[in-house]
């Protein structure tokens, strides 16, 4: 176990939750200080359970960002929750979200609020994000609604995800409740996913940007190759998974342009990941339904 004088090392497995879009992805990035989760200004960004590491030298903080809670349309939803109640149940302590810029103040999701209950043991701090964007009228009527609706909350945190207006002393508060434990992964990993898995959220990440309305929900992505040139260019195939053939229309874009648009966003972004140039090919599949279908949600990775 590191030892860092007389300090014990603690380090656990910590879920962020809440509902779609209130920062949950931002704060993961934001905490670890890399951007591992892709963020969008439309819910529904993040679809699988992601893990995010941040080491020092007396902790390691092993973070689970997850999809919002909703309620659930198919089973692509139904997944995601499962996802969701999964890194409820794995962690250590538990981070709620709520975005205190909504101007009506709803209740605990039913469904989180029951997950919730079901790991009631664990530490619950809650996080009132974007404290950027309000007045401090609003602040403290969000503060005290949420307050009241979970009284048995361990502490409670005003932030910015994205400003990181008190983020160290979230950071402090998770430490101070973390078990004494040796890391569960080396100090410097970040994560735990494959690279095939970043270059996939990266380029629904951009389609999240690029495309609107039901496009961005409609859409998987796959990556098919990875070729890697130890000298020159790592060529890269991907399919995009679309619901209907106007779908792959849209996306594709008159002589290709909209394809192609995506194609060089994407790009641009993997090559940071890699650290290298690389050569990117896109392909858009029609599969019917996919969202609805449990074998195809598999082969997905959902
Ligand atoms: N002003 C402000 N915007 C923020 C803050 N945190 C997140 N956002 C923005 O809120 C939007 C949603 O952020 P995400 O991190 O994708 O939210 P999420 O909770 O992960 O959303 P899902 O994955 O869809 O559940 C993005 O446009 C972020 O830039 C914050 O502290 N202040
Ligand atoms: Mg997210």
């Amino acid at each position: 176990m590191p030892e860092s004088g007389s300090k014990p090392f603690r380090s656990g497995y910590v879920a962020i939750v809440g509902i779609p879009n209130v920062g949950k992805s931002t704060l993961m990035n934001s905490l670890v200080g890399e951007k591992l989760a892709i963020v969008s200004p439309k819910p529904q960004t993040t679809r699988n359970k992601i893990l995010g590491i941040l080491s020092t030298d007396d902790m390691q903080v092993v973070f689970l960002d997850t999809p919002g809670y909703l309620n659930p349309e198919y089973e692509l939803h139904k997944k995601m929750l499962e996802f969701s109640r999964g890194a409820l149940k794995e962690s250590d302590l538990i981070l709620f979200i709520v975005d205190m810029s909504l101007s009506d103040l709803q209740p605990v999701h039913p469904i989180l609020l029951s997950h919730l209950v079901e790991v009631k043991k664990k530490p619950l701090i809650v996080i009132f994000n974007k404290v950027d964007k309000v007045r401090p009228e609003q602040e403290e009527k969000c503060v005290a609604f949420y307050k009241a609706q979970l009284p048995f909350a361990a502490d409670y945190f005003s932030v910015s995800a994205k400003t990181g207006t008190n983020l160290e002393l979230l950071t402090a508060a998770i430490q101070q409740r973390l078990p004494e434990h040796e890391p569960f992964f080396p100090l410097d990993d970040l994560s735990s996913h494959p690279v095939r898995f970043f270059i996939e959220e990266i380029i629904r990440e951009k389609i999240f940007f690029q495309y609107d309305k039901e496009i961005p929900y409609s859409t998987a992505v796959q990556v098919i190759q990875y070729e890697e040139n130890e000298a020159g260019v790592d060529k890269i195939e991907a399919e995009i998974i679309v619901e209907r053939s106007t779908q792959k229309m849209i996306l594709i874009g008159r002589n290709a342009s909209k394809l192609k648009e995506l194609g060089r966003t994407s790009r641009e972004e993997i090559e940071k990941l890699v650290g290298k140039q690389v050569y990117l090919k896109l392909f858009v599949k029609v599969r019917e339904k996919w969202r609805r279908n449990e074998s195809h949600l598999k082969s997905f990775g959902y």
